[in-house]
């Protein structure tokens, strides 16, 4: 485990992160008491690293609050999936400076009368048409893992919405960044490169869908997808697509990496649902990171009220 110098806190987070250190402290212990009663070692909970990156400014808490304990600063940056950084979960920490992001610009363009490139100035603005908000979702991986994120973003429907989709615009098309010279991922062929994820335009403008700049308050890790990512808590987690340089309207449903892929394990849809296993595992239970009994997996990933009225009519079958 890596152990960071902790960086110069400043006042205004002091309280939030004591406490949550506090209460992580409370539930470590319960485990290493159970663990130890288990005969099994301690885990090395105490040794967690402080947030590193800017401080955004931003609104706490945002909408859809949860209280959900988050995961650790550690358990976020140091298990993830990010292929262009290698296939390894530790891999994308490992490997995060072959990440460049500064110069960064997002596109925006296809159907939408206001076409924009962002800079990533305008990305991390507080000044911005779109004031940053937390929003601590549940992330479940397709892979049966899953996380609780304090994310700091804004809902990409307001974005949208500003730059007037045309009536012919149906589909969301996402694209990673494309730097085979420097991403070590994209030098072999693990997957068809550049990333790319869509959503259907509903999907896209739901208010629960997230474009994240931040977590734990600050500009978001190389690792997690700097500078700019898509969160779509109740899709399995490679809908959510890294480090973006391109957002795109579209009449047709575009390809989707991970479908292009294994279609047979992957869908279009993607949306989390215990009923339905993976062919290779099954998918009605989880889990969670730090935890050491898996809990079981809901429909929607927990989120059913908010996003069911998306798919009413539909066949069932289809939203794999
Ligand atoms: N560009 C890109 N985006 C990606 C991936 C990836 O490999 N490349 N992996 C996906 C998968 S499978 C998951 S589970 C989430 C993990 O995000 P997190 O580690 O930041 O929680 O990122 C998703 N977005
Ligand atoms: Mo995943």
């Amino acid at each position: 485990m890596l152990i960071g110098t902790p960086a110069e806190i400043p006042a205004r987070d002091i309280t939030p992160e004591g406490v949550y250190r506090q209460r992580r402290r409370f539930i470590g212990a319960g485990v290493a008491s159970l663990l130890a009663a288990l005969g099994l070692g301690l885990p090395s909970l105490a040794l967690a690293r402080t947030p590193t990156g800017r401080i955004l400014d931003y609104r706490k808490p945002g909408a859809f609050p949860s209280d959900e304990e988050s995961n650790s600063y550690d358990d976020i940056t140091g298990y993830s999936n990010f292929y262009e950084l290698g296939s390894g979960k530790s891999d994308p920490q490992a490997n995060a400076k072959a990440l460049q992001t500064d110069p960064w610009s997002l596109v925006i363009e296809g159907e939408v009368k206001r076409p924009v490139t962002l800079a990533l100035e305008d990305l991390l603005s507080p000044h911005a048409a779109h004031p940053l908000e937390e929003r601590i979702y549940r992330l479940r991986c397709v892979e049966a893992w899953s996380m609780v994120i304090p994310w700091v973003g804004f809902p990409l429907g307001r974005l949208l919405k500003r730059l007037e989709p045309t009536s012919r615009a149906r589909y969301v098309v996402f694209q990673s960044i494309l730097d085979p010279e420097r991403l070590p991922g994209q030098k072999s062929r693990l997957l068809p490169w550049p990333y790319q994820e869509a959503l259907r335009l509903d999907e896209a403008l739901h208010p629960l869908t997230l474009l994240a700049v931040g977590l734990y308050g600050r500009v978001l890790p190389n690792e997690n997808g700097a500078p700019i990512r898509l969160v779509v808590p109740w899709k399995y987690g490679f809908k959510s697509i890294k480090s973006i340089v391109r957002i795109r309207l579209v009449t047709e449903r575009p390809h989707t990496t991970w479908n292009r892929h294994a279609p047979q394990e992957y869908g279009f849809f993607a949306n989390v649902d215990p009923a339905v296993d993976h062919p290779r595992w099954s998918q009605s239970r989880e889990r969670r990171i730090g935890e050491f009994l898996k809990r079981p997996t809901l429909p929607y990933n927990g989120y059913e009220q908010q996003v069911a009225p998306l798919y009413r009519g539909m066949d069932p079958t289809a939203l794999r």
